[in-house]
Order: C-alpha cells, then structure tokens, then sequence
C-alpha cells in the first residue's frame, strides 16, 4: 500500500490501522471462544446439556469494553475527519477542479489551465470542485482523500502534501463510457518549480493547455493540444487502435457507414458532430459523446491536427 503523502493522509492511516488492529484481535478472541466451547460442551465430555445463568458483572463489563472500543474508533476517525472536512487554513492557494465526461480541468488564480494537477510541497490546497455534466468523483488515493463532483453545486476539499512526486488521480465515480479514462497525475513540486509553472515559465506533467495568448502556435498543434486537453483522447486513438470511439488516424476524408446514409468524415461532418455528436455516429459505435466543449475556432485547430493524421 502507498504511504499517506499527507498530513491528513497519516490520520487516516492511524485511523484505518487501529481499526483493522482492533478487528483482528476481536477475530482473534471470538474465534478461539468458539473453538473451546466446541471442545468444552462436545457431547462426549459434556452429555447432559448445562444450563447456563446469567452472570451481571460480566454482562456489565461486555457492554462497558464494547462501548468503549466503539467509542475509540470512533474518535480517532473523527480526529482526523473534522480536520479535512473543516475549513481551509487561510493561506490555502486555490485550485478550480471541474470534472466532465471525460476529464479534470484545473484552473490556476492568474488563469493557469492544466489536465494535471500540479501543487507545491507542503502548502495547503483549497479545491473548489465543479462538475459540467453528471457526477464525478475526485480521489487521490495517496492524498486518501475523495470527494464528488456534483452538477450544480461547488464542493470543497482541502489537503497539504507534504511529500514531493507523481501519484494517480481519478474519477470513482462511474460516469459513462469513458469513465475509465478520467485518470490523471497530481504532482508535487517544490514551491519554485511550482511558481516558474504557474508563470508559464515552465512545463510540468503532461501537454500543456494552448494558453490563450499562444496565437503564433500553428491550427494543427494547436489542435494536437486541444485533443489532450478537451478529452478527446479518452475514446479516440491516433495510432489507429479502437477505443471507445473511431481512431482518428485516416480518420479525416474517409468514407463511413452512418446510422442513415454513408457519411464522408469532412469538415462539415467533424463540426456538426461535435456540436451533436449523436446525430450521425458511424456504425458500430455507441452513441456515447458528450457535446464538445470546444468553440468553432478550436474545432477548427481540431481538424488541422487530424488532417495530419494520416
Ligand atoms: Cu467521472
């Protein structure tokens, strides 16, 4: 099992480990009970059966050890729970994380965009956590934290890592198709490669979102970004394997069988199915896509990058 990577991460460790501690040795001592009686009162040692009386003192004393451990349990995991469900410390930095159908979108103060989250080495974080569609679910097993995504509605969580490195973020709550593919990296930096990233000084994890000042940047690089950024690339490939929907290499220009009619994958038919994706799906796919979350002019970048898909 991973170790926490943080503070509110070791409390819940303690929490899940005193538990299974106290768990096993009440396995333990039910078990070795049931044995001796099975011994004890077999019928050979014991023909004629015992009639057993009350004994209050012992009784008392069951209830009174059950509470208290009860009780323990109890406490400990709420030491820890009213920690990471209560407020942020003030100096949190904080970090819009919107879930879709299906990808993590992370916003920066200063208007950073990232698919990765990136934070710095031991500060808090304050995630202001939306979703645009249906409900996802945030989960950073390392950080043992979790909380859902809910249409409609902000909700918080709050976490400091105090261990640098790469570790799973995903979505556990199943959301569709593609809810497989909800799966990103948080990665934990120091506090100055996480300023020089904030900055755009510098490029930490995976491509970079096209900022909206990079306007040099060529349609089908830009294109190539957005296909990472926007999602795309959780049910459409570029090396030609099959996902959940059509590969994109060879894609543009080629011939398909429509649900109606035979479609020819141009411009035409890549815009109109992104603004209704479900209109026209080729044959043998599921009418699973969300509506893209892409203006015409990104659409635009989109079929330049697949143009060079051949
Ligand atoms: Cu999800």
């Amino acid at each position: 099992m991973f170790s926490a990577a943080t503070m509110t991460g070791r409390d819940v460790d303690l929490a899940f480990w005193v538990i299974t501690g106290i768990s096993a040795v009440l396995f333990a001592v039910i078990i070795f009970f049931m044995l001796f009686f099975v011994y004890r009162y077999h019928h050979k040692r014991n023909p004629v059966a015992s009639d057993v009386e009350g004994n209050t003192t012992l009784e008392l004393s069951f209830l009174g050890i059950s509470v208290a451990i009860v009780l323990a349990m109890f406490l400990l995991g709420w030491d820890g729970y009213r920690i990471i469900r209560g407020q942020a410390p003030a100096d949190s930095i904080e970090v819009k994380a919107t879930g879709q159908m299906w990808l993590w979108t992370f916003e920066y103060a200063g208007g950073r965009q990232s698919n990765t989250l990136i934070l710095p080495y031991k500060k808090p974080v304050k995630l202001r956590i939306f979703s645009n569609d249906v409900i996802h679910s945030f989960y950073v097993p390392a950080f043992r934290v979790k909380q859902d995504a809910v249409p409609g509605s902000e909700k918080d969580l709050w976490f400091t890592p105090d261990e640098t490195g790469t570790f799973d973020l995903f979505c556990a709550e199943y959301c569709g198709t593609g809810h497989s593919a909800m799966i990103t990296k948080a990665i934990v930096v120091g506090e100055s490669d996480f300023n020089a990233w904030l900055a755009g000084k510098k490029e930490i994890g995976a491509v970079p979102v096209a900022a909206k000042e990079k306007g040099a940047v060529s349609g089908a690089a830009k294109g190539k970004e957005l296909y990472q950024s926007k999602g795309c690339s959780a049910c459409h490939s570029l090396d030609g394997s099959q996902l959940i929907g059509p590969t994109w290499k060879g894609l543009f220009g080629k011939k398909e069988n429509g649900k109606e009619r035979e479609v020819t994958v141009d411009e035409a038919y890549i815009i109109k199915s992104e603004h209704e994706p479900n209109a026209d799906v080729v044959v043998g796919f599921q009418p699973v896509m969300p509506p893209s979350p892409m203006n015409d002019e990104e659409i635009k970048a989109v079929i330049e990058f697949m143009k060079t898909l051949k």
